[in-house]
């Protein structure tokens, strides 16, 4: 998608800072953090929300989950714990339109989220 800035991330038009990168998804840092670690897991292929989700993107979704598992090992992250969000539409409060799962950890989660 031209106009899609995660697009632009993964192509590397646009700089990020990359922590995670195989042939279907990438890992970067968010501009704006949340918590100490805040990651952002997306897929290469464009996909605009859940909602647009084909039954043959479930391996890909596979994958971010996994990537999120390799990235918080390697943030020092896993065994204290951490979570993981997809927002998906205004009421989830998605603001980038292609799909992108939040990472953060380094800090205790409250719940429910606001
Ligand atoms: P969401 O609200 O779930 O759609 O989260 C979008 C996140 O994307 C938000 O936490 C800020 C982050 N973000 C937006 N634009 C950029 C960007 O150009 N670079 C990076 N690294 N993060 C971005």
């Amino acid at each position: 998608m031209d106009d899609c800035i995660f697009c632009k991330i993964a192509s590397g038009d646009i700089p990020a800072d990359i922590v995670y990168q195989d042939e279907q998804v990438v890992g970067f840092r968010d501009l704006n953090p949340q918590a100490p670690t805040h990651v952002l897991v997306i897929p290469k292929k464009h996909i605009a929300t859940l909602n647009d989700l084909l039954p043959e993107d479930e391996e890909i979704v596979g994958r971010m989950v996994g990537a999120a598992r390799e990235i918080a090992m390697r943030e020092g992250i896993a065994d204290a714990g951490y979570r993981t969000v997809f927002n998906c539409n205004e009421q989830g409060g998605q603001t980038v339109f292609h799909i992108h799962l939040h990472l953060l950890g380094g800090r205790p989660m409250t719940w429910p989220p606001g």
